[in-house]
């Protein structure tokens, strides 16, 4: 069983206060989105906190992370923005000391969404989006739908996120595109 305070301890550690309360409200939103899906509420709260665990690792640990674990060595073609999820888990795992292969799962994939994604990952995925520390144009309507329906919330925001990445001209990681495809609505 995973001890949480244990948890919290570590995080503030590595986490400038900032970043570690936009974790906590994203366990917080992740325990009521689980609640209102049916999800299990106690790995919900756990990813949801530490979902950004490594987001402020340098570049030069993420490389070392990726060789060392022979992961796909186009990631290196990618940042931090793509890294502190993916890459990101295995710091968890190694330092945190969390195995639960759900709960790395729903890490792994909170920035990119995946092609096909359990409860867990989709309730991480949006708790992030529509935290109530979160202000961005439409973030209101965002958890709206969140609340209304899950799912259409995950392909707002993997089409709106795909959108912001385009007009600000950065490099879409392929499982981005992999996810838009898998859940833009189809005409
Ligand atoms: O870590 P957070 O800021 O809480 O949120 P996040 O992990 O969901 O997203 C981090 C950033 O990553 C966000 O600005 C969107 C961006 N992102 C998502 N997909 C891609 C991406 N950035 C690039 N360059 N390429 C992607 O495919
Ligand atoms: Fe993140
Ligand atoms: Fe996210
Ligand atoms: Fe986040």
């Amino acid at each position: 069983t995973i001890d949480i305070a244990q948890i919290q301890q570590q995080m503030q550690q590595k986490l400038s206060d900032y970043r570690y309360q936009h974790c906590v409200r994203t366990s917080q939103r992740s325990k009521e989105l689980a609640q209102m899906n049916h999800g299990d509420v106690e790995k919900a709260q756990i990813a949801g906190l530490i979902h950004d665990y490594a987001k402020e690792r340098s570049d030069d640990e993420f490389r070392q992370m990726i060789y060392q674990e022979k992961l796909d060595p186009d990631l290196l073609n990618y940042s931090n923005a793509i890294w502190h999820g993916v890459v990101g888990a295995y710091f968890i795992k190694y330092e945190l000391g969390i195995y639960d292969e759900d709960i790395l799962n729903a890490v792994r994939r909170h920035t990119t969404a995946a092609e096909k994604m359990t409860l867990l990952d989709k309730i991480v995925y949006m708790a992030d989006y529509t935290e109530p520390g979160r202000d961005f144009p439409g973030v209101e309507e965002a958890r709206q739908i969140t609340d209304t329906n899950l799912d259409a919330g995950v392909a707002y925001q993997i089409e709106h996120t795909l959108l912001s990445l385009i007009e600000k001209q950065r490099q879409i990681y392929p499982l981005t595109i992999a996810s838009y495809n898998a859940w833009v609505v189809k005409h």
